[in-house]
Protein backbone atom coordinates (compact mmCIF):
# COMPACT_ATOMS: atom_id res chain seq x y z
CA UNK A 1 0.00 0.00 0.00
CA UNK A 2 1.24 3.39 -0.84
CA UNK A 3 1.81 6.42 1.49
CA UNK A 4 -0.29 8.72 0.49
CA UNK A 5 -1.09 12.68 2.18
CA UNK A 6 -4.80 13.07 2.69
CA UNK A 7 -4.63 16.15 4.73
CA UNK A 8 -5.96 18.30 2.03
CA UNK A 9 -8.51 16.68 -0.69
CA UNK A 10 -9.49 19.52 -3.34
CA UNK A 11 -12.85 18.10 -5.01
CA UNK A 12 -14.05 18.97 -7.89
CA UNK A 13 -17.40 20.05 -9.38
CA UNK A 14 -18.73 20.32 -13.26
CA UNK A 15 -21.60 22.05 -11.59
CA UNK A 16 -19.58 25.01 -10.29
CA UNK A 17 -16.87 25.33 -12.47
CA UNK A 18 -17.29 25.15 -16.36
CA UNK A 19 -14.34 24.65 -18.60
CA UNK A 20 -12.69 28.08 -18.65
CA UNK A 21 -12.09 28.09 -15.02
CA UNK A 22 -11.88 24.66 -14.30
CA UNK A 23 -7.98 24.70 -14.95
CA UNK A 24 -7.67 27.97 -13.16
CA UNK A 25 -9.32 27.12 -10.09
CA UNK A 26 -7.05 23.31 -10.01
CA UNK A 27 -3.94 25.46 -10.57
CA UNK A 28 -4.79 27.78 -7.78
CA UNK A 29 -5.45 25.01 -5.15
CA UNK A 30 -2.50 22.77 -6.05
CA UNK A 31 -0.18 26.36 -5.86
CA UNK A 32 -1.98 26.56 -2.64
CA UNK A 33 -1.03 23.50 -1.34
CA UNK A 34 -4.04 20.64 -1.68
CA UNK A 35 -2.28 17.56 -0.96
CA UNK A 36 -4.61 14.90 -3.01
CA UNK A 37 -7.13 16.03 -6.09
CA UNK A 38 -10.69 13.94 -6.88
CA UNK A 39 -12.14 14.64 -10.00
CA UNK A 40 -15.89 14.26 -9.60
CA UNK A 41 -18.04 15.82 -12.65
CA UNK A 42 -21.71 13.71 -11.73
CA UNK A 43 -22.92 15.68 -15.21
CA UNK A 44 -20.06 15.91 -18.21
CA UNK A 45 -20.75 13.31 -20.72
CA UNK A 46 -17.99 10.81 -21.34
CA UNK A 47 -16.16 12.05 -23.96
CA UNK A 48 -15.82 15.53 -21.59
CA UNK A 49 -15.15 13.78 -18.53
CA UNK A 50 -11.88 12.14 -20.31
CA UNK A 51 -10.81 15.96 -21.42
CA UNK A 52 -10.81 17.19 -18.04
CA UNK A 53 -9.75 13.85 -16.44
CA UNK A 54 -6.48 14.09 -19.07
CA UNK A 55 -5.67 18.16 -18.34
CA UNK A 56 -6.44 17.54 -14.73
CA UNK A 57 -3.72 14.47 -14.33
CA UNK A 58 -0.89 16.20 -16.51
CA UNK A 59 -1.66 19.39 -13.41
CA UNK A 60 -1.22 17.46 -10.96
CA UNK A 61 1.64 15.71 -12.04
CA UNK A 62 3.36 18.93 -12.77
CA UNK A 63 2.63 19.14 -8.59
CA UNK A 64 3.42 15.86 -8.06
CA UNK A 65 -0.33 15.35 -6.25
CA UNK A 66 -2.17 12.41 -6.78
CA UNK A 67 -5.08 12.24 -8.78
CA UNK A 68 -8.02 10.15 -8.09
CA UNK A 69 -11.24 9.82 -10.34
CA UNK A 70 -15.01 9.51 -8.49
CA UNK A 71 -16.59 6.98 -9.44
CA UNK A 72 -15.76 5.92 -12.87
CA UNK A 73 -13.06 3.73 -12.89
CA UNK A 74 -12.98 3.42 -16.73
CA UNK A 75 -12.43 6.82 -16.88
CA UNK A 76 -9.29 6.24 -14.00
CA UNK A 77 -7.34 3.63 -16.13
CA UNK A 78 -7.90 5.26 -19.27
CA UNK A 79 -5.72 8.17 -17.96
CA UNK A 80 -3.37 6.41 -15.46
CA UNK A 81 -5.24 8.15 -12.55
CA UNK A 82 -3.66 7.23 -9.38
CA UNK A 83 -7.26 5.66 -7.93
CA UNK A 84 -10.99 6.73 -7.77
CA UNK A 85 -13.48 7.16 -4.84
CA UNK A 86 -16.27 4.86 -4.46
CA UNK A 87 -19.55 5.61 -3.50
CA UNK A 88 -21.73 2.92 -1.57
CA UNK A 89 -23.64 2.10 -4.81
CA UNK A 90 -20.58 2.38 -7.28
CA UNK A 91 -18.99 -0.74 -8.29
CA UNK A 92 -17.82 -3.26 -5.34
CA UNK A 93 -14.41 -2.63 -3.94
CA UNK A 94 -12.90 -6.19 -4.75
CA UNK A 95 -13.94 -5.44 -8.73
CA UNK A 96 -12.42 -2.35 -8.63
CA UNK A 97 -9.26 -3.68 -6.65
CA UNK A 98 -8.80 -6.24 -8.99
CA UNK A 99 -8.62 -3.75 -12.54
CA UNK A 100 -6.83 -1.18 -10.85
CA UNK A 101 -3.94 -3.50 -8.95
CA UNK A 102 -2.62 -3.06 -5.54
CA UNK A 103 -0.40 0.29 -6.00
CA UNK A 104 -3.50 2.27 -6.53
CA UNK A 105 -5.57 4.41 -4.43
CA UNK A 106 -9.25 3.27 -3.38
CA UNK A 107 -11.25 5.70 -1.67
CA UNK A 108 -15.20 4.46 -0.14
CA UNK A 109 -17.56 6.97 1.30
CA UNK A 110 -19.38 6.43 4.32
CA UNK A 111 -22.35 7.56 5.85
CA UNK A 112 -22.94 5.56 9.09
CA UNK A 113 -20.93 3.60 11.97
CA UNK A 114 -21.87 0.34 10.52
CA UNK A 115 -20.38 0.99 7.30
CA UNK A 116 -17.12 2.17 8.81
CA UNK A 117 -16.78 -1.03 10.86
CA UNK A 118 -17.90 -3.10 7.61
CA UNK A 119 -15.17 -1.03 5.53
CA UNK A 120 -12.19 -2.42 7.93
CA UNK A 121 -12.21 -5.60 6.15
CA UNK A 122 -12.09 -3.96 2.79
CA UNK A 123 -8.96 -3.67 0.59
CA UNK A 124 -9.27 0.10 0.47
CA UNK A 125 -6.58 3.11 1.40
CA UNK A 126 -9.02 5.72 3.02
CA UNK A 127 -12.96 5.74 4.07
CA UNK A 128 -14.55 9.41 2.84
CA UNK A 129 -16.49 10.75 5.97
CA UNK A 130 -19.92 11.95 3.91
CA UNK A 131 -21.51 13.94 5.53
CA UNK A 132 -19.75 15.79 8.48
CA UNK A 133 -21.77 19.23 8.30
CA UNK A 134 -24.68 19.92 6.15
CA UNK A 135 -23.80 21.42 2.75
CA UNK A 136 -25.77 22.63 -0.22
CA UNK A 137 -22.99 21.43 -2.82
CA UNK A 138 -24.34 17.37 -2.93
CA UNK A 139 -28.24 16.93 -3.00
CA UNK A 140 -29.34 13.23 -3.96
CA UNK A 141 -28.56 9.90 -1.62
CA UNK A 142 -27.09 12.64 1.46
CA UNK A 143 -27.42 10.78 5.05
CA UNK A 144 -27.97 13.34 7.98
CA UNK A 145 -24.63 15.10 9.32
CA UNK A 146 -22.59 13.07 11.32
CA UNK A 147 -21.09 16.20 12.86
CA UNK A 148 -18.25 15.87 15.70
CA UNK A 149 -20.23 12.91 17.26
CA UNK A 150 -20.49 10.66 14.36
CA UNK A 151 -16.97 11.16 13.48
CA UNK A 152 -15.39 10.29 17.09
CA UNK A 153 -17.90 6.91 17.04
CA UNK A 154 -16.61 6.23 13.43
CA UNK A 155 -12.82 6.97 14.78
CA UNK A 156 -13.00 4.45 17.54
CA UNK A 157 -14.45 1.28 15.16
CA UNK A 158 -12.81 1.95 12.24
CA UNK A 159 -9.06 1.06 11.14
CA UNK A 160 -8.77 3.55 8.04
CA UNK A 161 -8.09 6.77 7.19
CA UNK A 162 -10.71 9.02 7.65
CA UNK A 163 -11.18 12.29 5.34
CA UNK A 164 -14.51 14.33 6.42
CA UNK A 165 -16.45 15.92 3.62
CA UNK A 166 -19.52 18.38 3.99
CA UNK A 167 -19.74 21.78 4.66
CA UNK A 168 -16.02 21.79 5.60
CA UNK A 169 -14.18 25.01 5.89
CA UNK A 170 -11.59 27.45 7.74
CA UNK A 171 -14.29 27.41 11.22
CA UNK A 172 -14.73 23.65 11.18
CA UNK A 173 -11.49 22.21 10.45
CA UNK A 174 -9.60 22.52 13.96
CA UNK A 175 -12.24 20.32 15.19
CA UNK A 176 -12.63 17.74 12.56
CA UNK A 177 -8.68 17.06 12.34
CA UNK A 178 -8.23 17.56 16.41
CA UNK A 179 -10.96 14.29 16.45
CA UNK A 180 -8.96 12.10 14.27
CA UNK A 181 -9.56 12.77 11.08
CA UNK A 182 -6.56 12.47 8.67
CA UNK A 183 -7.87 15.00 6.86
CA UNK A 184 -10.74 16.97 4.78
CA UNK A 185 -12.09 17.19 0.98
CA UNK A 186 -13.90 20.10 0.20
CA UNK A 187 -15.57 21.59 -2.62
CA UNK A 188 -17.14 24.67 -2.57
CA UNK A 189 -14.66 26.14 0.42
CA UNK A 190 -12.23 26.39 -2.24
CA UNK A 191 -13.91 26.66 -5.82
CA UNK A 192 -16.42 29.43 -4.36
CA UNK A 193 -13.21 31.21 -2.85
CA UNK A 194 -12.47 34.24 -4.68
CA UNK A 195 -8.69 33.38 -3.75
CA UNK A 196 -8.67 29.71 -4.49
CA UNK A 197 -5.03 29.32 -3.95
CA UNK A 198 -4.98 31.90 -0.51
CA UNK A 199 -7.98 29.51 0.49
CA UNK A 200 -6.12 26.53 0.03
CA UNK A 201 -3.20 27.66 1.96
CA UNK A 202 -5.32 28.88 4.59
CA UNK A 203 -7.11 25.24 5.24
CA UNK A 204 -3.51 23.29 5.49
CA UNK A 205 -1.78 25.96 7.66
CA UNK A 206 -5.03 25.21 10.00
CA UNK A 207 -4.52 21.15 9.09
CA UNK A 208 -0.75 21.69 9.88
CA UNK A 209 -0.65 23.20 13.41
CA UNK A 210 -3.69 20.55 14.27
CA UNK A 211 -1.43 18.00 13.42
CA UNK A 212 1.75 19.33 15.20
CA UNK A 213 -0.63 19.85 18.14
CA UNK A 214 -1.68 16.27 18.57
N1 LIG B 1 -20.23 14.00 -0.15
P1 LIG B 1 -18.83 20.98 -0.02
S1 LIG B 1 -19.42 15.19 -2.19
C1 LIG B 1 -21.13 15.80 1.26
O1 LIG B 1 -18.84 12.34 -2.88
C2 LIG B 1 -20.48 15.33 0.04
O2 LIG B 1 -19.48 11.52 -0.98
C3 LIG B 1 -19.67 13.80 -1.29
O3 LIG B 1 -19.17 19.74 -0.93
C4 LIG B 1 -19.30 12.47 -1.76
O4 LIG B 1 -17.39 20.89 0.34
C5 LIG B 1 -20.10 16.14 -1.00
O5 LIG B 1 -19.10 22.15 -0.94
C6 LIG B 1 -20.24 17.63 -1.11
O6 LIG B 1 -19.76 20.94 1.15
C7 LIG B 1 -19.11 18.41 -0.51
Amino acid sequence: MRMVDYALMFVTDDRITDDATFLSILEAALKGGVTIVQLREKQLDTAAFLTRAKACKSLCSLFGVPLIINDRLDIALAVEADGVHLGQKDMPVMEARKLLGAEKIIGLSVSNVQQAADANAMNIDYIGLSPIFSTNTKTRDLEPPLRIDGLKEIRKVSNKPIVCIGGVDKTNTTEIIRNGSQGIAVISAISKSRDPENESKALKNIICQVGTQR
